[in-house]
């Protein structure tokens, strides 16, 4: 049976690759911080009881900023492959936490791949980073491929560069098995909630079902290339099943801009959002609502721009080419937007249906 290890196992993506690991066979180690509540409701589904046999799921508690705890556990657990998806994540909020989020996103990955170095694991195990079409930042060439150079433009962006060179360079130096999947925005109904998609969903149900009178944005100019969370984890995977290590982009080649995606998510919901004005005083307004459940009134202003959103410095375009992924890897996405923006509306429309949704005004992202 094959062994991996998932550090960011109660993130987005952690979650969908523990499930694909373990229908896949594997067993399924995971590292966990401590938090003052439980927060691994992406994964409950998954938990095994511990005292039965048999057990192919198991949490470690840890954290990327402590390298002995990351020795300890790849000790323990003789992982075949790693799969590095801890990080501050949120491109705003490392802007306001620039320290931690280099040494967590930064040095974390080369904490563990000392760690394989320190334990002599450096032949037997292999070692997936979680690179980001952050890294090319400011535009220097579209559609981004492997080759185009990178550009960071924020604290995260940053990090992650520190962990996408020093992957190659242990490749290169130590003859590692360590690979870069360098993955385009890519979202779900598990999605974060302060992330703009889900930010997005999210808002789009509580105002049709009368929770919320506004949705409070910033950019909506940005644009990005948005992927479905289930194919990236698959091509995650594939990364390192092949014969000789490298890197990849994982991106969809298509890129839309944010108010689009506010347009499709609201239609979804039989309301049309038109946008008038341009810049900060751009605001949505409800012209049209074709489904009598969702009736706002028309002309309602449903969408205005606040500022605190906009970042220090904003990666305006982000379009990938995945020609590499799909002739190497064989790797073909089964989602489009469309499906993905479905998707993600029902399950919000349902989620505060069911009263499972308190608001998170005060969580600014
Ligand atoms: P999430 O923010 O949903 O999950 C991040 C995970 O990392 C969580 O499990 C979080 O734990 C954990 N984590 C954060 N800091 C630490 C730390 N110091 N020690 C241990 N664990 C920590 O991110 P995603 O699942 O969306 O992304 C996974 C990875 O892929 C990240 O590295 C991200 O930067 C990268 N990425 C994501 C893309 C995307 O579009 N989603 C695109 C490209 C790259 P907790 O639950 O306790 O907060
Ligand atoms: P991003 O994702 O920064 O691309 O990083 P996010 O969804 O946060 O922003 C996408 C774009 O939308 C604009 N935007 C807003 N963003 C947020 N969060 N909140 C808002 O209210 C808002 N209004 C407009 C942003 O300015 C931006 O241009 C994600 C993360 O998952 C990273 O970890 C990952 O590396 C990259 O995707 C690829």
């Amino acid at each position: 049976m094959k062994v991996a290890l998932i550090t960011g196992i109660t993130g987005q993506d952690g979650a969908y690759l523990a499930e694909l690991l373990l229908g896949k066979g594997y067993m399924v180690h995971g590292v966990k911080r401590r938090a003052s509540l439980i927060n691994t409701e992406r994964i409950d589904h998954l938990y095994q009881d511990m005292h039965s046999e048999n057990v192919r799921f198991r949490l470690h508690y840890g954290d990327m900023t402590d390298s002995t705890n990351l020795i300890r556990i790849i000790q323990e657990t003789q992982p075949d492959e790693i799969y590095n998806l801890a990080a501050m994540s949120h491109v705003r909020v490392s802007f306001d936490t620039p320290e931690y989020t280099a040494n967590a996103d930064g040095i974390g990955t080369l904490r563990l791949l000392e760690a394989l170095r320190i334990l002599k694991m450096e032949k037997k195990t292999r070692i997936y980073q979680a690179s980001t079409s952050e890294l090319y930042g400011l535009v220097q060439e579209v559609p981004q491929r492997e080759t185009t150079p990178f550009y960071p433009r924020s604290p995260y962006a940053v990090a992650k560069l520190y962990a996408y060179w020093i992957t190659v360079n242990y490749r290169e130096a130590y003859g590692m098995y360590a690979c870069n999947g360098i993955l385009f925005n890519h979202e779900s109904p598990l999605r974060g909630e302060t992330f703009v998609t889900r930010k997005i969903t999210r808002g789009a149900a509580a105002i049709a079902l009368g929770l919320q009178d506004k949705l409070y944005l910033g950019n909506l100019d940005a644009q990005r290339d948005w992927g479905h969370a289930k194919d990236y984890v698959e091509a995650m995977w594939r990364i390192l099943q092949q014969e000789q290590p490298d890197d990849y982009v994982i991106a969809t080649g298509i890129t839309t801009t944010v108010r689009e995606f506010v347009r499709m998510a609201f239609a979804e919901l039989g309301i049309t959002v038109s946008f008038r004005g341009n810049g900060v005083d751009e605001t949505g307004v409800v012209t049209a609502c074709s489904n009598e459940v969702y009736a706002l009134p028309l002309g309602k202003e449903i969408v205005a721009i606040d500022p605190r959103y906009f970042r220090p410095t904003e990666v305006e375009l982000l379009i990938g080419d995945p020609t590499k992924s799909k002739t190497v890897l064989g790797w073909e996405p089964a989602y489009d937007l469309a499906a993905l923006v479905k998707e993600m509306m029902a399950s919000d429309v349902a989620l505060f249906a069911k009263k499972e949704v308190t608001q998170l005004e005060h969580l600014i992202g």
